[in-house]
Formats: structure tokens, C-alpha cells, sequence
């Protein structure tokens, strides 16, 4: 990515990737392997969690703290990757399977065919153990193709943390060491840690009976619910067992908000695959990705994820660096206006191109889209009605400004994604 003197990544008028220079133009409209709008291609480098007074930026020091405070081995911490990566990186690094959701236009922004705005920070792991780190944080923005509402957002922040251990048969021999050579062995373990490896009770986990993964899922969730207890105290909280491709057995996290259970991030047992391709053998590892907005919107009590975005003096001011015990104060509630639109839809229509035509007119004055009503008549065509929620998070909204925004969708509906309104 091409850089400003600041290291921070400019609001970019052009990309720069392996030589390869990308003007905002051609970007949107030409090409038709690449589907980044304006409205995502202008929040690259914004970089909201390398500001120290942004509830992300926060959030993101504070978890940095748990970890420099807890570990007695040094966890490497990158937050400054550029968030385009190759498709193989993404996606193949991982073991995402070739056929999987995750790959397609429809989840996901390529800027060629080849290149995608990552949508995960995983999307690193396996060039930085290359490179021989075994314990890292991984901060930065992602980018989805989604739905709209007050979780989910086009562009948000991840963290991925990764730790690695030698498997057991390792350990026992440096417990070996440990007990008839313990000043030999001393240095041993001090230089293994160094390297990085995470030099634990070896006995411990002997005696536990447990194999490499049970024991590394236990390690991960005890790291885990540490974390939670660090940044909350006490909060409601739950775990679910899931499936990622890149780990197993793998978990999510939820945690109780607005009346309701909020996934905030996933983690398990990374694959061995995984480990063996980039260069650590007879080691197991756990990961886990979090989405930083969401605990954020919990910790600091904020009602919905577009005001992360906000240049608003009323939402930026309330913060402060360092400070995790702040309660955002809604400056107002205005009221928000609905709309609902039906229209037959085609095969070729999805949910996640509804919500980026509406994005691309309403932007952030678009507060959720939901579909109230489906059904499918006997020549077997099938109706949608779609309720779109406009409100603005700064000021009231005239009902010509709303009409305007309504009538516009409709027509961009209709032209882009080839459905017939009803
Ligand atoms: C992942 O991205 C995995 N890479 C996480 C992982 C890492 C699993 C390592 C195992 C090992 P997932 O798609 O569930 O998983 O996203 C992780 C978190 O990102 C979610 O729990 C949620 O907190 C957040 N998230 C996902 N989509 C959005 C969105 N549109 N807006 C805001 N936050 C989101
Ligand atoms: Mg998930």
C-alpha cells in the first residue's frame, strides 16, 4: 500500500498493490472483477483502532494491556497490515474450501480477481508464521459484503490472536531438563521463550492426561474468559460450538445485549494443516478473531455500530484515552422512517446486493433493511417486501430528503439488480 510520512494509510485516491496502481475510477466502474463502491474504497486507511481517543483504538490498547499483563511471553502485535491481501492469503491459507460462501462476490469485495479487502485478520496467519512468530495479535479494518442493521457494518475491526505451544512429548523432555539440569535447563527455557514458544507447566499439562487439543482448547477458553473478566467484570456470557474452516474443534462467543445474544468472536484449535505448511512442526496452537466493534458497542453502551464512524464532536468528545469505564450519553434519539418496497425477485438476486444499492444512496442514513414478507405465487414467482429504516444518528430528517433517498433506491433496484417492483 502506498503510505503517507505518518505511517498512516492516507484516504486514498489510488491503491498501490505489488506494483500494481488501482485509480479510484477504474476501481468502481470498470472492471468488472472488482465490486468496491466509493462508499467502502473511501474508508481505507481511516484506521479507527490506532486512534487512542476512539472507543476502538480503546478497546484495542486494553486488550494489548491483558495480554502484556498475563503472558510472561511476549505476544508480537501488529496493527498496521495493508488490508489488501491476495485471494490466497484470505482464503487458501486457511483452508477455506474452494467452493465455500465466503469466496464469492456476493460476501466478498475483490479488487481483481486475484485481490480481495481481506474479511477476516486471519487472512495473516500463515505468512507471519512463516516468518517465525508463534505468539501475535492481529489488528485492522475488514471488509463484507452484508446485511444492514445495528451489528453488522461493510467495514469494521478485527483483532486475531494466535498462540502456539511445543506438543507434549517436547515438554516432557524439557521438564527432563528441568529437574536434573535446572540451571542448564533454566537458560533453556528462558531462550525457548524468547523465540517465542510458551514455556507453561509442563506438568501440569502431564498431569491433566489431556492430548495437544483438548488441553490447547481449555488454555484457549481460560484466555478467553480472562479477557472478559479484564474488560468487563462480569458480563452475561455464553459459548456455542461453530465450524471454521481453519480450526477444530472451533467456538463463538456470545455475550447478552439489547435483549438479545451477540456473537463477538469465533476461535478453536488451529488445524495442523495449518502448522505443518507453514513451517512448525509438532506444535499445537489455538486462534480466535474478535470483532471489535461489538464488545465496544457493550463496553461503552453504543446503541448502533454506524456511529463509530461518526466526525460528530457529540459522539468523539465522550471518550478518552485509556479510559475503558465510559458510558456513551445519546446525544438524541431522532425518530427514524420506514419504507417498505416489494418487488419480484430473479435468481440471480441476493440480499447482500439489495444492501449495497441502498448503501450506496443512503450510506449511513440507512439504519437496517429486513425483509417482513416473502412469498411465492402459483406460477412460482417469488415476492419480497423489504422494510428499509432511515434515521439520521446527527439530525431529523425532512420527509422530502426520506421520499428523495426512497424513490432513488427504487429506481437503482430496479436498473442493478433487474427485479420488477410491484
Ligand atoms: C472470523 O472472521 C474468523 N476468522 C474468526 C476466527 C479466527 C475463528 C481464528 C477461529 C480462529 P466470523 O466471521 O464469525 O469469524 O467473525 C468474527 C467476528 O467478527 C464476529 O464474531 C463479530 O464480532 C465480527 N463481525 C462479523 N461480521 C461483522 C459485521 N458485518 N459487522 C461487525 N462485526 C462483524
Ligand atoms: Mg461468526
Amino acid at each position: 500500500c502506498t503510505r503517507k510520512k505518518n505511517g498512516r494509510l492516507p484516504v486514498l485516491s489510488a491503491l498501490e498493490l505489488g506494483g500494481v496502481k488501482i485509480a479510484r475510477d477504474d476501481v468502481v466502474r470498470d472492471d468488472p472483477t472488482n465490486n468496491v463502491p466509493d462508499s467502502i474504497f473511501s474508508k481505507l486507511g481511516m484506521q479507527l483502532h490506532k486512534r487512542n481517543q476512539h472507543p476502538i483504538g480503546i478497546l484495542k490498547n486494553a486488550i494489548y494491556e491483558y495480554f502484556d499483563a498475563n503472558y510472561s511471553n511476549k505476544f508480537d502485535k501488529f496493527d498496521d497490515l495493508c488490508p489488501l491481501v491476495s485471494v490466497k492469503q484470505n482464503f487458501d491459507d486457511v483452508l477455506v474450501p474452494a467452493d465455500h460462501i465466503s469466496r464469492s462476490y456476493n460476501d466478498t469485495y475483490y479488487v481483481d480477481s486475484q485481490t480481495v479487502l481481506r474479511c477476516h485478520t486471519s487472512a495473516h496467519q500463515a505468512e507471519l508464521l512463516r516468518d517465525g512468530h508463534t505468539h501475535f495479535l492481529v489488528t485492522g479494518d475488514v471488509y463484507r459484503r452484508d446485511s444492514i442493521d445495528s451489528t453488522h457494518y461493510p467495514v469494521f475491526h478485527q483483532v486475531f490472536v494466535a498462540s502456539h505451544y511445543l506438543q507434549p512429548p517436547n515438554f516432557f523432555f524439557l521438564g527432563f531438563f528441568l529437574r536434573f539440569w535446572s540451571i542448564h535447563s533454566y537458560t533453556l527455557l528462558l531462550e525457548m521463550q524468547m523465540e517465542g514458544f510458551r514455556v507453561f507447566s509442563p506438568e501440569e499439562w502431564e498431569a491433566s492426561g489431556l492430548d495437544g487439543t483438548s488441553y490447547a482448547a481449555g488454555d484457549l477458553k481460560k484466555c478467553l474468559e480472562g479477557l472478559a473478566r479484564h474488560l468487563f467484570g462480569a458480563v452475561e456470557m455464553r459459548w456455542i460450538d461453530a465450524y471454521f474452516p481453519f480450526t477444530n474443534p472451533s467456538f463463538e462467543l456470545e455475550i447478552y445485549f439489547q435483549e438479545k445474544w451477540m456473537e463477538v468472536l469465533g476461535c478453536g484449535v488451529t488445524e495442523q494443516e495449518i502448522l505443518r505448511n507453514n513451517g512448525q512442526l509438532d506444535s499445537v496452537a489455538w486462534a480466535f478473531g474478535l470483532g471489535l466493534e461489538r464488545l465496544a458497542m457493550v463496553l461503552f453502551d453504543i446503541p448502533d455500530i454506524r456511529l463509530f464512524w461518526s466526525n460528530d464532536e457529540r459522539f468523539t468528545s465522550q471518550f478518552t484515552k485509556g479510559k475503558m469505564g465510559i458510558k456513551f450519553k445519546p446525544f438524541s434519539k431522532f425518530p427514524p422512517c420506514f419504507k417498505d418496497m416489494s418487488f419480484w425477485i430473479n435468481e440471480s438476486f441476493t440480499e447482500n446486493n439489495l444492501c449495497e444499492v441502498v448503501r450506496g444512496v443512503a450510506g449511513d442514513l440507512a439504519e437496517e433493511v429486513q425483509l417482513i414478507d416473502n412469498f411465492t405465487n402459483k406460477k412460482g414467482m417469488t415476492s419480497h417486501c423489504y422494510r428499509i429504516a432511515y434515521r439520521s444518528m446527527e439530525c431529523s430528517l425532512t420527509d422530502e430528503e426520506i421520499n428523495e433517498l426512497q424513490r432513488k433506491v427504487r429506481e437503482q433496484v430496479e436498473t442493478k439488480l433487474n427485479v420488477e417492483l410491484r
